[in-house]
């Protein structure tokens, strides 16, 4: 693509996706807390097994937030990097490897770097080695002020890879709240790990009885989604104990599946058969909840969303325009409709899903209608699967040209 044709997509992207209605700039100026789940999938959320809740704390606190029901994650193999990459710069994975591990050095619009032009500190947090996923370079080059990795935590809770999600969000917090530290207002985005696969935790972290699941990997993912769920409970109550709940937007959501393909598993969890949309929804989709400061009425948003849009919905709240950056996702506040595109080249919009076929032609996919979830005519997919196709394009060229640096420089000299 030309650089011209790439300028005029964010245009009109950034026109279309973005509108100063009354909640833009409402919560200006408050903390940021953007908590990465990791494998925390949609699917167990107000789910019971065994007569007990597997998420009791997301489920109290989606009482008072906005809960973004059918949120996709948008990753490929890089996996929980794609996940960080989507979420804070709002581009697309690539086909193969990570974007932290292969472009670095190339230019973007990151959350941290965007917040700290408008006076706001910015720290990443997550206790594992410092340079998996390239992180201890690629968060330098995305802005944060200081990444606290696993050097930086007392390991008092052995769990799994690392130090379990119950004191590394404590520990968090506890560094967050030295204003020495963390000079306020604050972006933080803290990465969590203890529900990594295999998901076994030691017995006394598992708290479930998951009944037929018990031994299986599938139950053992679901008492690892559960203690996460405990932490994040832990961690609102320490928020509020540390004067941090009313002054802070809290974000959550998961960063990818869990590798638990099998339909069987979730057919027995869900007591009923799956058709592959079914399956194809399971696995892409993550919960994103976002509780604003003071709280707000219940809010349930089943349209389609997507990891990329997280970065300009943050804006919104805080009131900052998006029209400088160059960010590909939709602004979940804005109130336009929306087009989530997967990596594979799925996608799916307010009435529409599309799942390619193996050949990943237009013509060997099936479009199927989200209202009575059957395959139609699959020349009505055409014009989102065209779109999907432009963007991961416009996307791939920003990572192999740094093209963000050439579309910069125009504009700075007014091409
Ligand atoms: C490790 C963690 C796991 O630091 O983020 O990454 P994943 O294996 O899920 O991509």
């Amino acid at each position: 693509q030309e650089a011209a044709e790439m300028q005029s997509w964010f245009s009109r992207q950034s026109a279309a996706q973005s509108a100063e209605n009354e909640s833009f700039g409402r919560y200006s100026g408050s903390n940021v807390i953007v908590i990465q789940a990791e494998a925390f999938m949609n699917f167990v959320v107000g789910r019971s097994v065994g007569g007990q809740e597997i998420t009791p704390n997301l489920n109290a606190l989606l009482k008072d937030s906005y809960y973004f029901s059918s949120f996709y994650h948008q990753t490929s193999q890089g996996r929980t990097s794609d996940a960080d990459m989507a979420s804070n710069g709002s581009l697309y994975p690539l086909v193969s490897g990570s974007v932290f591990v292969r472009y670095p050095g190339n230019q973007f619009d990151m959350l941290p770097a965007i917040l700290k032009e408008r006076g706001y500190s910015a720290n990443a947090f997550h206790a594992y080695e410092g340079s998996f996923w390239n992180r201890q370079i690629m968060y330098t080059e995305m802005g944060y002020d200081h990444f606290y990795s696993k050097k930086d935590f007392d390991l008092d809770e052995p769990l799994g890879w690392s130090l379990g999600d119950k004191s590394f969000l404590r520990q968090s917090l506890d560094i967050m709240d030295e204003e020495d530290n963390i000079p306020k207002p604050f972006y933080a985005f803290l990465t969590t790990l203890s529900s990594h696969h295999p998901y076994l935790l030691p017995s006394e972290a598992q708290e479930l009885d998951t009944g037929d699941f018990d031994g299986t990997i599938f139950g053992n993912y679901l008492q690892a989604v559960h203690y996460t769920d405990a932490a994040l409970g832990e961690l609102v109550e320490e928020m509020k104990r540390h004067g941090l709940w009313d002054n802070t937007i809290l974000a959550f959501y998961g960063d990818h599946d869990n590798s638990i393909a099998e339909t069987t598993y979730y057919e027995q969890f869900l007591d009923k058969k799956l058709s592959p949309l079914d399956m194809q929804q399971i696995m892409h989709q993550v919960p994103l909840l976002i509780h604003l400061p003071g709280g707000s009425a219940p809010v349930t948003d089943a349209n389609p969303a997507g990891q990329l849009d997280l970065t300009p919905s943050l804006l919104h709240l805080l009131g900052i325009p998006r029209s400088p950056y160059y960010l590909m996702g939709n602004d979940l506040f804005s109130g336009a409709e929306r087009l989530v595109t997967l990596r594979s080249g799925a996608f799916a919009d307010p009435n529409l899903t599309y799942l390619p076929g193996e050949d990943g032609q237009f013509a060997s996919g099936t479009c199927y209608s989200l209202s009575s979830r059957e395959s139609v005519d699959t020349t009505l997919c055409r014009t989102g699967f065209e779109e999907s196709q432009t963007r991961l394009q416009i996307s791939d060229n920003i990572m192999k040209y740094d093209a963000i640096r050439v579309l910069r420089s125009n504009r700075a000299a007014g091409k």
